[in-house]
């Protein structure tokens, strides 16, 4: 990876991978974009940025040649609840945006990564350690554009070589960016709350286990997978891949550790909760630790004490 463009720069993953990658690869050879521009923002600020429509193939091709992309991390997409209050933009920007952005990739000739999800799994997957080759029919319009995701990028792979490289992602919990309309979120919103509030109110029942992973773990996830060797890779679309399972009584008992008076209460959205039901408790990720060494640091210990921390000292509280 020599030059990389990078879409929905802004969003939760995206303003900490584009930093990550900076980091490593350098300021300049890292073309972050995104659908808005936010002035300040470290992202913006600190290398190239090009305001970017995903639905728009022309502009991304000429942004990709202007800066002679190699490598494509596509980002843009809505996530899990939004995208069920708004499935016909989903489906234009899950697809039509992955579809653009796979375009460009061939053309060009670049390596290719996209984030599918565990929201590609259904209700007839098994719940339990899920394999990573299994049934997927899932029943949300995000699962539909993500399994049309795995499916498309093995289709250009194997008909037009492009190397297309992806995971599946569980929940992921950050405190510099929020995600913003995923089932998840509760994972993330919970630790806001605790600081500011000392309670929270869960939209995911009690006992609704859900696989999760910090957002460092993911960013490293992306660079050691675009980085492994393309022949030990059997699969290309997309890896299982987690850190830890929860529910959220377990994600709470860990912050009271460290607020001894936090409260969790519940007042269960139905919608995101039966999106939750229909996703897996736990997954099997052996097949992305065996073909690319994938492997977590954090697990829900040790993620909330480095939450709290970095989160009171953003939101400045003692
Ligand atoms: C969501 O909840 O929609 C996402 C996901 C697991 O894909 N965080």
């Amino acid at each position: 990876m020599k030059k990389i463009l990078v879409t929905g720069a802004l969003g939760q993953i995206g303003s900490e991978l584009v930093m990550h990658m900076r980091s490593i690869y350098g300021n300049d050879n890292v073309i972050a974009t995104d659908i808005r521009r936010i002035d300040g923002n470290v992202a913006v600020e600190s290398g190239p940025f090009e305001i970017l429509d995903v639905k728009d193939a022309k502009r991304m091709a000429e942004i990709a040649k202007q800066y002679n992309a190699d490598t494509i991390i596509h980002l843009a997409a809505l996530l899990s609840a939004v995208a069920e209050a708004k499935p016909v933009l989903a489906w234009d920007i899950n697809m039509g945006g992955l579809f653009n952005a796979l375009e460009v990739a061939r053309e060009l000739n670049c390596a290719f990564f996209t984030p599918s999800s565990i929201g590609a799994f259904g209700p007839s997957t098994p719940s339990v350690n899920t394999p990573q080759d299994t049934i997927q029919r899932p029943q949300t319009m995000y699962g539909v554009t993500k399994v049309s995701g795995e499916l498309l990028c093995d289709y250009y792979f194997k008909k037009f070589g492009v190397d297309t490289r992806g995971v599946r992602f569980p929940g992921l919990i950050s405190y510099e960016t929020l995600p913003g309309g995923g089932t998840t979120d509760y994972a993330v919103d919970i630790y806001y709350e605790a600081l500011k509030n000392h309670k929270y109110s869960s939209f995911i029942k009690q006992g609704t286990y859900m696989d999760m992973m910090y957002m460092p773990d993911a960013l490293n996830a992306i660079v050691t997978l675009m980085e492994a060797d393309p022949s030990k890779l059997v699969h290309r679309n997309a890896f299982n891949i987690t850190a830890m399972s929860f529910e959220p009584s377990q994600i709470a008992a860990e912050i009271k550790k460290h607020i001894k008076d936090f409260e969790i209460s519940y007042n269960v959205d139905p919608v995101r909760q039966a999106i939750a039901d229909s996703w897996p408790d736990s997954i099997d990720c052996t097949a992305a630790r065996q073909e690319w060494g994938f492997s977590s640091k954090y697990d829900l210990a040790s993620m909330t004490t480095d939450m709290l921390n970095k989160l009171s000292g953003k939101l400045n509280i003692k």
